[in-house]
This record gives C-alpha cells, structure tokens and sequence, in this order.
C-alpha cells in the first residue's frame, strides 16, 4: 500500500543500502553454522529493557543501535509498543536480542517473544523490585519452567537495593533464585560486583582490582555457600563435593549451573546499570553460555514458527520466525500448518545491529524475517511437511476494551478500510468489528492506551484521521407472552387497488432462538405465493423494532388465517399488512428490551476481592464462582455490557493494576423494569 509515511521512510532508508551490500548479504550465508541465542527482555514498563538492550549493541561495538523503539509512537511516549529485535555477535555466537513492551495493555509481544527465546532475562527496577507486569513476566516464564535469569538494573540509583530485589522475588514467586553477583558500593556510588561463580571482584574503572571488600565477605561467602548448594541438585558430582566439603572449581560450578537453568530449575539473578553500561558484559557471556539450544538438527526437515507480523516500512509486510528444526531456505515452499496453503519462501532477512540483511537460508535456532508473503498469521507453523507437528504459542489475552470509530472526512472513509486491515492483522489482541445491531465500526483492544496508540499509527502511518465514542449498546426487543392481532390493509387510488389482510400470533422462543416462521394457512384464506410476502412484512418489522427501535429477537410467529382479493391482492399489500400485524400483535405480547450480558474472569490478588465483588454487585453483576489460584483469586460472574464498557480503566483504579480480567459475549437477557422505561425514552429522544 502506499502512503507518505512508508514511501518517506524509504527514500531515508536508500541511502545507506547499497545494492552491493544487499547481494553480499545473499552470497554470504551470514547464518550458516553460527551458533544462535535468542534471548527475550521482559518486565514492567520503565524497568529498563529497552536501554539495556540498546547498551549490549553499543558494547559490541554497533555504533548507533536504531533496533529498538523506532516508532513515530514510541518515540513521542517514550515507552516500547512494538516487539524490537537486534542482534548482535559475541564469541561467535549471534545473540539476538526481543525487546518487549512492560506496558500491561501491550502484553501480547511478551506472549510472542518468550515462546521462541532460548533465555527470557526478566529486567526489575532495582527501586522498585516486584512490579505488576514482572508478574506476568514471571507467569509466562519461570512459572513454566522456561530457562530464565533476573537483571536488576538501576543499581546506580541511590535507593536500588539488591538485597530487596531478592526477597520481593522468593516473595512473590516459588522459583530457586541464586545470585550470581554482589554489587559493591562506596559511598553510594556503585563501583564493581563481585562475581560469586569466580568468586573475585570486578570493578568498573580499575580491571586489575580483584580483591572482595572486607565489609561484604561474610555475604559473600553466605551466598556463595546457597549457590554451590543449589547448583550441586543438579549434578551428583558436585553433590558429592558438596557433602564432602571439597573445594568445587568455577568451571564445574558452571557446568552445574548450566544444567539447573536450561531445564528451569534455577534462576539466576546479575545486578548492574544499563543506562551507565556497568555490569553488563557478564550478561552477554551468560547469555552465550547460561542460554542452551535444545539439540535441534540443521538437516532435519524444516518447521519454523511465525511468531509476529509488521509492515516494515522498507520491506513491506514481514513474518517473523523462528526455525524450530531443519533449516528453512529461500526459494523452497513450505505448508502452513493451520490452513494447509503452500507457502513460498521467497525473501529470507536477519538481523544485524542496525538493519536487516537478506540471507539465502537460515539454520534451527535462528529468527528470521519472511518478505512477500501475505497471508500468514501469527502463531503458525510452517513446515516442509504438510503431516508435521506444530509448535503453538500460548494464548494471547482477548480484547477486552471497545471504542467506536468514526472517520473524520470523505478521503477518512475511503483510506479506512484498507488501513485498519492491514494494520490490525498484525496484532492479536486488535479487532475492528462492525456491530450487526447498532450498526458501527467497533475496535477493540486492551485498553485505553492501546487503542490511542492504534489510532495515532493509522494517522501518522496512513494519513487516516478518525475519532473514537463509547459503543452503544446493541440492545434487543422481545416479548414474554403470547398474543394475536389482525390487520387489513386496504387501499383504493383509482385504478387496481391494494388488499391483504392477515392473522398472526406471536409467541416467545427461549433465549437466542432467533426467528421462527410458521405457516398455518389451511384452505385458501391466503394463496400460497402471498406467504412470502407476509414472511418479509414480519421480518421488516422485526429490523425496525417497537419499543426502543431496537431488532426484535427470540419470537415465532404464526400466520393463521387471513383474506385476499382475487384482483387487487399482491405480495406487497401482504408484506404492509403483516408489518402492521406484527407491531400491534408485539405491544399485546408484554414487549421487553434485551440486554447483551458478558461472561467475566477477573484475577485479582486475595486482597482485592471483597472489593471487587462489591463493586461487581454495584454493575448489577451475578457471581457464579471464584476460585483460589496461588495468591490470586478468579471471580467469575455475569455482568450487563452496559455496565462493564470501562471496565479495564475502573478495574486498574481499583486494584493499582494488580489485576487481570477476560471477557466476552455469553447472551441476551431482559433488561430491569425501571432501567427498560429509562432505555426507550432515550431512544425514542433519539430519533
Ligand atoms: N539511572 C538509571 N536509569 C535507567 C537505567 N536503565 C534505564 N534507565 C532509565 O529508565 C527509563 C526507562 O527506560 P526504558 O529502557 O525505556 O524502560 P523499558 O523497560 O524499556 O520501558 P517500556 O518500554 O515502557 O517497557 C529511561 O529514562 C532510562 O534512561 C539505569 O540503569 N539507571
Ligand atoms: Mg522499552
């Protein structure tokens, strides 16, 4: 598609993107047999994951890091919204690093990038400690299992405190946590760390200072002691020192850690600043070598699994993968495991520190960006065999917030459609319906952030303006008993006149029955093809509803009897007849308004539910259960919509974010008495 964002971008881009380059790069094989880390930074907002990741591109040597938070977006908020991937090599290993948003409305890329990492490194505000998206964080890693690590960073901050750090996490979470580092302190400037592997300092300005301050040995040697401890379940050799209590070298420590993190046991935990680049190379060394890829076999057929969408503005629309097994391979073609389509792998591209660069193939373990292809969805799996095992990714969060939206001028309305496509497949938890009842175009996403962020990137990207209002609710109408009526309709103007004349009784249908229609003409009170039109009058009647203007649902309608004349009758004047019919035989049949009603999951800490209940109750909320899981609870109840449209903005004001909730669509249900009255005048003022 073109527009003056992409077509901007790219004119910038050209300049420093030869032609030359770019054949080097196919020639090159820039992948082959080099072994691969990808390591995902995950974390609550402002923790740091975005300038540690940028300060490891910068230490190995790439001079101006343009990976991460390049966005018009994400530049004016300063805070991440995009996964941002770079990569960078470090003894001869190709780290490749996903930096994902902390934001808790943007937690979708977490869910995308912890699946294909080989490490997930969670990154905590040395400050603050324990924050809420650290706890998703830790949900979708430690919690699983996965091999994980812990930075706290900020440790030049005057009031950063390891030691704090390590409680709030053996606080919140069950996992073996071991530090790896001490940090030193003078004054309260932080200086060095010591390294409880090597058992040895490292400081900052002064490389030949190895000596471990007297004020922090006994620490030291506390924790050294918890790391050979754990360390040692994981490998009876070292047990057997252990007990023994010989002395265990650093490099048999190692070894013995490895073993503990690659299968989730232990969870190692480095300190150090990535704004002022201290104590970081030691994490590019875990990560080279705490951060093991499973055997995989570069001549084993190949599957890859897409693992994010983004329209590039150079290259066009991209699909990230990561090669599971095999190698994948420019100018093959590949099965997408959940539709079954062939794929052809036409433009392969990774990562260097600053752009991407084409490669002819790319071995398991690898991440690599797939051009030219339109069609994939995150989450697939595509694989030289159409018979072969998919690798799925966890569920992604559903869309819980909605805004209705309006485009602003005529081009709005024709630019719209395209823009909102293409920049709506590349995230899951982003939907832009059109409500059947009330007719609007409804996005939905995470939250209010989230949906503004969205708006703002259809017009900085597609030059499409379009402002947002609550949704209104698609009511609908229905009755709770049964009742009859006649009409006539009868019309003389001159020439050929008009008449049908029907009977119909109505009757209620169970709750998301829709519409039934019977006929029950016997003889030749109406002829056979005026049945239709009654059918149609019925059905028109039924879209413009009586009550509130809202489409009638959950009736049968029963034609019975009725008359015609042998000239002037026609499908049409049964079609008026029956629309008349119908309305009257609906105000006789106790007529009732219908509310849609979602099911609700909320999560909350233990603490929080009394309050959430009682504010459940208050939205006129059912609930059905709750269930304890670990120091949370799950409520779950029915609430009206018309109660829960800002649920997301009042459900974080009133746990401080702590919780979490799903919801959807379950029925209809019938709307109060008093609340019925209040909803029809308002139509009604409406119109
Ligand atoms: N003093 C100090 N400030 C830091 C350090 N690391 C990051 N910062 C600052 O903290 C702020 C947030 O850093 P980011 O790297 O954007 O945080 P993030 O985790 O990527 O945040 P999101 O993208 O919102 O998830 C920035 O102003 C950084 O300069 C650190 O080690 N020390
Ligand atoms: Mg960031």
């Amino acid at each position: 598609m073109s527009n003056p964002y992409f077509s901007s971008l790219v004119n910038q881009q050209a300049d420093g993107y030869t032609a030359d380059e770019f054949s080097n790069y196919t020639q090159g094989g820039y992948l082959m047999g080099q072994p691969q880390r990808n390591i995902c930074l995950v974390g609550h907002s402002g923790s740091g994951k975005t300038t540690l990741a940028a300060s490891l591109l910068v230490r190995s040597g790439i001079k101006d890091p343009i990976a991460f938070d390049t966005s018009q977006e994400e530049k004016d908020r300063g805070h991440s919204i995009d996964m941002g991937i770079g990569s960078y090599e470090a003894k001869g290993t190709r780290i490749t690093l996903l930096d994902t948003p902390g934001g808790d409305e943007f937690m979708e890329e977490m869910v995308k990038a912890v699946p294909v990492s080989d490490l997930s490194l969670i990154v905590l505000n040395g400050e603050k400690g324990v924050e809420v998206v650290t706890e998703r964080a830790w949900e979708l890693t430690g919690a699983t299992k996965r091999p994980t690590a812990v930075f706290v960073n900020m440790m030049d901050k005057e009031n950063a405190s390891f030691d704090g750090a390590i409680a709030a996490l053996n606080d919140h979470f069950q996992g073996k946590f071991v530090p790896l580092h001490v940090p030193i302190k003078e004054e309260s400037a932080f200086v060095g760390v010591v390294d409880l592997l090597a058992n040895r300092s490292i400081y900052f300005s002064d490389k030949s200072k190895q000596e471990i301050p007297s004020d922090l040995q006994s620490a030291v040697d506390q924790w050294r002691n918890f790391l050979i401890e754990e360390v040692s379940a994981f490998d009876d050799d070292l047990m057997m020192k252990f007990l023994e209590e010989e002395e265990i070298p650093a490099d048999e420590l190692t070894a013995g850690l490895i073993s503990g993190v690659s299968d989730g046991g232990l969870v190692p935990i480095f300190c150090g600043s990535a704004a002022e680049d201290k104590a970081i190379d030691v994490l590019t060394d875990a990560f080279v070598s705490l951060s093991l890829t499973s055997a995989e076999q570069a001549d084993a057929p190949c599957a890859a699994v897409v693992f994010n969408l983004a329209a590039d503005p150079y290259l066009g629309r991209l699909a990230y993968a990561r090669v599971m097994r095999g190698t994948l391979k420019e100018g093959t073609t590949c099965f997408d495991l959940s539709s079954g389509n062939k794929v052809e792998i036409r433009d392969l591209y990774a990562f260097g520190g600053t752009k991407q660069k084409r490669v002819p193939q790319v071995e398991s373990g690898g991440i690599v960006a797939i051009g030219k292809v339109e069609d994939l969805a995150v989450g697939v799996t595509l694989a030289m065999q159409s018979d072969a095992e998919s690798f799925p990714l966890p569920e992604f969060p559903k869309p819980v917030y909605s805004r209705t939206i309006v485009p602003q001028s005529q081009s709005d309305v024709e630019k719209m459609s395209a823009a909102l496509k293409e920049l709506s497949s590349t995230k899951a938890t982003i939907r832009v319906e059109r409500d059947s009842v009330t007719k609007e175009l409804v996005l939905w996403g995470m939250g209010d952030v989230h949906l503004t962020v969205f708006i703002e990137r259809l017009k900085n990207r597609y030059n499409v303006s379009l402002d947002t209002h609550q949704p209104s609710i698609p009511y609908k109408e229905s009755v709770l008993k049964q009742a009859t009526a006649k009409y006539r309709h009868k019309k003389q103007t001159g020439g050929r006149g008009q008449f049908g004349e029907v009977f119909l009784r109505i009757e209620p249908l169970p709750r998301g029955e829709g519409f039934k229609f019977i006929n029950e003409i016997k003889g030749a009170s109406i002829p056979g093809q005026y049945i239709p039109g009654v059918e149609k009058g019925v059905l028109e009647a039924m879209e413009e509803g009586n009550l509130a203007k809202y489409p009638v649902a959950d009736v049968s309608v029963a034609v019975y009897d009725g008359s015609f004349h042998p000239v002037d009758s026609s499908e049409l004047a049964f079609k008026l007849a029956a629309r008349q019919a119908f309305r009257m035989a609906v105000d006789q049949a106790s007529p009732t308004l219908l509310e849609p009603i979602m099911d609700l999951q909320v999560r909350v800490p233990e603490q929080y539910t009394g309050d959430i209940i009682s504010d459940l109750n208050g939205r006129r909320g059912r609930i059905l259960g709750m269930e304890p899981s670990g120091r949370a609870t799950t409520v779950h109840a029915e609430v009206p919509l018309s109660e829960v449209q800002s649920y997301a903005l009042d459900l974080k004001s009133l746990t401080q974010g702590r919780a979490t909730f799903q919801m959807h669509f379950t029925k209809y249900q019938k709307v109060p008495g008093n609340l019925q009255e209040k909803i029809a005048a308002q139509a009604r003022e409406a119109e």
